[in-house]
């Protein structure tokens, strides 16, 4: 049997990469001297971009933390107290058994709720994986569906393109004429280790570089040749005004229409105005938008004169009310211009999947089907004592590798769900918020505690190989290896019948184009050889009408039979503008008159890295206000404020600045909920104010939100 390099031995190195949900996947060359781990560095290998970031550089200062969790703990005080004792495995995991199965017969399985999500993104040790296999086998529980991220953006593309592989590898960007940031700021979000290579070569190549964004984001600010403010959730008023002037000045691309799309007059009747009576012109969407007619009508000119344009439509102006109809107007828009499929454009809207031959392997689903509700309707779930039909109430809440109430909406009403739940599970590397409120908290290991393969989740034609850097503090196990455990107690017999290495090479010979499991290790990075960039719907373009897009009418739908079959007024077939609840019309404006977003950090990957010092301090978690709505309150830069609403309050430092739109204020997601006596957030996260309602089509709609501001009294 091989073995994997183990460093401490000698001054060596192996390389991993982090399995967290950031976007990226880096080379992490990790360096030992004299028998210990002593730093990481990163480099760039067999042509492709691999450098790290600085929280990547600081993984070691993650699994050696002294706030680690190495014991299993019970709770000793109140939820949310953080009052725990340790116990022993044996102990911990028989009282879980135990709940299962108390839980099972006198309730059903039902009654057992579980939620997962992305703490480990990695191919084996993928928490969701490795916890859906866990509860399938255990029978029909109730779970949660609505990805967070990007579940507007996934219906969309499901809608219009019938597939959600809308995405083309970075170096298309090359060849494009024009870039529009929408809503995307990948200088401090990751999303692939290329993206801010190849833009910035895009732009040397004389590309020009658009974003548009309620703030000018550090993105803007490092890259763009122009800031085209919009209000949060209004981007779909701003895309039809642009396709008014496209359809009223005949800028359209029009073989692209005929050939290749469905529904185009229903969407010119909209645009126009011959369907409702209100033309959606540049002067009608300024109303809205709060951007100037003079950026509307330019943007739109630009984006079909020239071609070939990217329209990057980010998944955070999905992320509102009504997310799924900006991605369907971002493509739509994409469609008529004959941005699609080419060279250099891009289909805009969606998750932005490329299909390019990675591992697809992971620990098998049983496909049972759970009961599902959103994941915003979750706290709704567990605070009904009879929810609806026959359904039982949550009797077993067990959470794996997901900071529910930190990273879910509408903290106060998680709290209070929190404590209604039944018994609380959830595996952690640290107490985070949520873990405080668990009745056992079993630790887990790190990624660079195990062996494993990473694999970017966009862009990037490559895979990664993710050594066993470390061992484990004593007796700390993998998810996997935890519901391998409990799956013996409660007398699931197929749950893992394979070591991890047994499982990585069953992966790998999957694969046609990764090398076995020995040989992997040895290189580290695979890259998949391609001739020129990978483009969603080239195919499908290129060879008019051999390849038809998997839609039900074989063309781009505009109009969607999809959301047409759901009869829904709110899901409406051709993509509208919809004004949000608590967007800028709403008449809650006159209590709570800003727009409050949430954008990731560029210091965290979600909640993660909050607690880890040398990165915590690299972020600006300062709470955005422009100019002009700070003088109306008398606040300063720098001046503590409350952010407040209907939902809740929390303490921040106000960043006084012309980097943000009036009436719209900004605070990073991801800071650890900390609340004082009298309930403020004094952590700073926004999820205290967000509201839990999620879009018609299942967005996660944190960016739309309306607050007030005030300063501090001291
Ligand atoms: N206001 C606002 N809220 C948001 C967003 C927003 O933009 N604004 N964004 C949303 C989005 S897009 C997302 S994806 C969600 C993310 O929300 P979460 O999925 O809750 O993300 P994380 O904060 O990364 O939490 C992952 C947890 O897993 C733990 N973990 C790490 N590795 C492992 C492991 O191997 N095993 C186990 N069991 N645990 C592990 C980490 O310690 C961490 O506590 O947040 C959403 N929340
Ligand atoms: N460093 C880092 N990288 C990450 C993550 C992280 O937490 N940290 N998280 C990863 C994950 S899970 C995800 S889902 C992605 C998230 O990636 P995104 O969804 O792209 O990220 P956000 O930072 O929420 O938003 C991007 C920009 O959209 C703007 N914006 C917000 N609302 C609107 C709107 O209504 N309209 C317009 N036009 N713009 C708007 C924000 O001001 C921000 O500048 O990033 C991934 N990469
Ligand atoms: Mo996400």
């Amino acid at each position: 049997m091989p073995t994997t390099p183990h460093p401490q031995k000698n001054d060596s190195t192996v390389t991993t990469t982090c399995s967290y949900d950031c976007g990226s996947r880096c080379l992490l060359k990790v360096h030992a001297q004299d028998g210990k781990m002593a730093r990481i560095s990163t480099e760039n290998q067999k042509g492709l971009h691999l450098q790290a970031c600085p929280k990547g550089l600081a993984q070691l200062s993650v699994v050696g933390h002294p706030d680690r969790l190495t014991l299993p703990l019970k709770r000793a005080g109140n939820r949310g107290e953080g009052k725990f004792e340790p116990i022993s495995w044996d102990q911990a995991l028989d009282m879980i058994a135990d709940k299962i199965r108390g839980a099972t017969s006198t309730f059903g399985t039902e009654s057992l709720y579980f939620i997962t999500n992305t703490g480990s993104m990695a191919t084996l040790h993928n928490t969701p994986a490795v916890t859906q296999r866990f509860f399938g086998l255990l029978g029909r529980c109730t779970t949660t569906w609505g990805d967070p991220s990007y579940e507007g953006a996934r219906q969309s593309a499901l809608a219009t393109f019938g597939t959600a592989a809308t995405g083309s590898t970075r170096d298309n960007l090359l060849l494009s004429k024009l870039i529009i940031l929408w809503g995307w700021n990948p200088v401090a979000t990751r999303f692939g280790p290329d993206t801010i290579p190849f833009l910035k070569q895009a732009q040397k190549n004389g590309a020009r570089i658009v974003c548009v964004d309620p703030r000018q984001s550090q993105t803007c600010h490092a890259l763009a040749d122009e800031w085209i403010p919009v209000k949060p959730g209004t981007d779909t008023a701003l895309l039809a005004a642009m396709a008014y002037v496209m359809i009223s000045e005949n800028r359209l691309d029009r073989l692209t229409i005929d050939t290749f799309t469905h529904g185009f007059d229903s969407f010119q009747a909209y645009v126009t105005g011959d369907a409702d009576g209100v033309p959606k012109t540049p002067e009608w969407a300024r109303s809205i938008c709060g951007t100037p007619i003079e950026s509307i009508v330019t943007l739109a000119r630009e984006y079909i004169e020239n071609r070939p344009a990217a329209l990057m439509a980010g998944w955070a102006p999905g992320r509102t009310a009504f997310g799924e109809q900006f991605h369907r107007a971002a493509s739509t828009l994409a469609a008529i211009s004959g941005n699609i499929g080419i060279d250099g454009g891009h289909a805009a809207g969606g998750p932005g999947y490329v299909d390019m031959g990675l591992i697809k392997g992971t620990l098998p689903d049983p496909g049972t089907r759970h009961r599902q509700v959103h994941f915003t309707g979750l706290y709704d779930a567990l605070l009904d004592p009879k929810p609806r039909g026959s359904h039982p109430p949550c009797r077993l809440l067990y959470i794996v590798g997901c900071n529910l109430l930190n990273q879910n909406l509408n903290l106060n009403k998680g709290r209070q769900a929190l404590m209604h739940a039944g018994f609380t599970i959830t595996h952690e590397l640290f107490l985070t918020p949520t873990a405080r409120f668990a009745d056992i908290v079993l630790p887990v290991s790190h990624f660079m505690e195990r062996e494993d393969i990473g694999q970017p989740f966009v862009g990037g034609p490559y895979g990664l190989h993710m050594h066993k850097v470390l061992e484990p503090p004593p007796g700390v196990m993998s998810d996997l290896e935890i519901f391998s455990e409990l799956a013996r107690r409660v007398g699931i017999e197929n749950y893992n019948d394979r070591t991890d290495e047994q499982w990585l090479e069953r992966f790998l010979s999957d694969e046609p184009g990764f090398p076995d499991l020995n040989a992997f290790r040895d290189d580290g990075v695979q890259r998949i050889e391609r001739k020129g960039p990978l483009i969603a719907f080239q195919e499908q373009i290129e060879n008019q009408g051999q390849y038809p897009f998997p839609t039900p009418s074989g063309k781009i739908e505009i109009f969607s039979s999809r959301f047409s079959a759901m009869e829904n007024p709110d899901i409406p077939p051709i993509p509208t503008y919809l004004p949000a609840w608590e967007g800028p019309e709403d008449a809650l404006v006159q209590r709570y008159p800003l727009q409050l977003v949430s954008p990731h950090s560029n210091a965290r990957a979600n909640s993660q890295f909050d607690n880890i010092e040398p990165i915590n301090n690299r972020g600006d978690d300062r709470l955005w206000i422009n100019l002009k709505d700070a003088a109306k309150r008398t606040i300063q830069d720098g001046d503590a404020v409350h952010v407040h609403n209907q939902r809740g309050r929390l303490r921040a430092i106000a960043k006084v600045t012309h980097r943000i739109m009036p009436g719209v204020v900004s605070i990073d997601q991801g800071q650890w909920y900390a609340p004082d006596s009298a309930g403020i957030d004094t952590g700073g996260c926004a999820n205290i104010l967000t509201n839990d309602k999620r879009s018609p089509a299942g967005a996660f709609a944190c960016n739309t939100c309306l607050v007030q501001i005030e300063k501090c009294a001291e």
